[in-house]
């Protein structure tokens, strides 16, 4: 047995996201969002399920901040609902929204536990979107009034500040592939959007800039690691297109201020082009403190002509899987990490989001044994290690997520929580994954 121990200043901490977690969707003036009309349109989301309750943590936020304070948490990611501070996307501020995030906020902070806050993770005010949402730049200026809002409401109370959660989701999973709302089918549409979320990005740092907020402020890419299956040369190119549809296509506006040319090639070649504007490269590549990652997985891709938008394919090669039936791939971590210091330099990052999806039962005095979530994180946490004594900046992990809870399209069926939700009586219940990183976090490390 050795103890791998982790610095001291390590920010360990737990994720969740406003509609997934809020539930009151009709209270205090909360308008609605695009998700509100998605879950609300039968056949778009498993089962039907909606987030109108969800966990209840608009009334039951104080729970939720024991269980983190209980698990010992330096930090806590959470969203913020747009429609809960502006009904209409624009006009005036309702304070009553407001009010609850003050509440979370002081009492993340009367508890010790720093407040991480993402500022759209993907509940657009449906009135935006009736206006063409992110296709629209005029979402842009709304996105950075409300930013700006928040900003002066808690600056020097919330330090950290995320913009964007997953860019290749709220584009292309949401208005190509059409799975997450609106749900659109169209890829000029998600290139365009995909742009303007960057741009709003940008404008926000700026704006953050500008008024001279205390703390660091980033943006959240979801990565992959794709490997290609053989040596061949089409299938590194096939790989290489997988990566970059996640990776390269983010993170290079983002941090270098470029799109990377191949892709730009590859979707043109598809009928789609980037909507440039004068000035748009420089706003998006706005100096930010540090990059958010969240990593779920990846896997080996081959060439195969005409299939996809890439022509490629993804290979079974005998990886365990969760119960989202993604690979698990603890290695693809280290890898994608490594190739972020290899292609952006020695940016601080922060793994905004990393966990498993597995079937959980409620067994007796309400324990759940999820052995094979714990493992996961084991797994992923022992590469945290490797990267940062190999010279990566990992600054922070935040777990997806501190309960189970509105799984998107899959909703309530598909549990991601360290803590068990149980829907009848939403009650919350920890399960031995929450006890495991209790334990490495009082450790300061764990044993292998
Ligand atoms: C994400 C989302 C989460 C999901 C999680 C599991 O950022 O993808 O933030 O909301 O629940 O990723 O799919």
């Amino acid at each position: 047995m050795a103890k791998l121990n982790f610095p001291s200043d390590f920010v360990w901490g737990t994720a969740t996201a406003s509609y997934q977690i809020e539930g009151a969707y009709q209270e205090d003036g909360r308008g609605l969002s695009i998700w509100d009309t998605f879950s609300h349109t039968p056949g778009k989301v498993v089962n039907n399920d909606n987030g109108d309750v969800a966990c209840d943590s608009y009334h039951r936020y104080e729970e939720d901040v024991a269980l983190l304070k209980k698990l010992g948490v330096k930090a806590y990611r959470f969203s913020i609902a747009w429609p809960r501070i502006f009904p209409q996307g624009t006009g005036e501020v309702n304070e009553k929204g407001l009010d609850y995030y003050r509440r979370v906020v002081d009492a993340l902070l009367a508890a010790g536990i720093e407040p991480a806050v993402t500022l759209y993770h993907w509940d657009l005010p449906q009135a935006l979107q009736d206006k063409g949402g992110w296709a629209n730049r005029d979402s842009i200026d709304a996105f950075v009034k409300y930013a700006e809002v928040i900003f002066k409401e808690f600056n020097g109370k919330i330090k950290q500040w995320i913009t964007f959660n997953e860019t290749w989701c709220v584009s292309f999973l949401s208005n190509y592939i059409g799975a997450h709302a609106p749900g659109n089918k169209d890829l000029q549409l998600a290139v365009t959007v995909a742009h303007n979320c960057m741009v709003a990005h940008g404008e926000a740092v700026k704006k953050f800039r500008a008024l001279g907020i205390e703390g660091q402020i980033g943006t959240t890419h979801n990565l992959y690691w794709y490997e290609p299956l053989t040596t061949k040369p089409e299938d590194v190119e096939a790989a290489r297109r997988s990566r970059a549809y996640y990776n390269e296509w983010f993170m290079e506006p983002t941090l270098k201020g470029t799109y990377p040319q191949f892709m730009v090639d590859w979707y043109r070649s598809k009928g789609a082009e980037v909507p440039i504007q004068d000035g748009d490269m420089e706003t998006i590549s706005q100096p930010i403190d540090f990059i958010g990652v969240n990593f779920y997985s990846g896997g080996y891709t081959r060439y195969k002509k005409d299939e996809g938008l890439f022509d490629s394919e993804d290979v079974q090669v005998g990886f365990d899987k969760t119960f989202m039936d993604w690979n698990v791939y603890p290695d693809g971590l280290y890898k994608v990490l490594s190739w972020v210091k290899d292609e952006y330099g020695d940016i601080p990052i922060y793994i905004t989001e990393n966990g498993a999806c597995y079937e959980d039962e409620l067994a007796e005095g309400n324990r759940v044994h999820d052995a094979l979530r714990a493992d996961y994180y084991k797994k992923h946490f022992i590469q945290l290690h490797r990267l940062i004594e190999s010279g990566v900046q990992l600054k922070g992990y935040f777990a997806w997520s501190l309960l189970d809870n509105f799984e998107w399209a899959e909703g309530y069926k598909k549990r991601f929580g360290i803590v068990y939700t149980n829907y009848e009586t939403l009650e919350r219940h920890p399960k031995d994954s929450y006890y495991f990183i209790q334990k490495v976090i009082a450790d300061d490390g764990l044993e292998v």
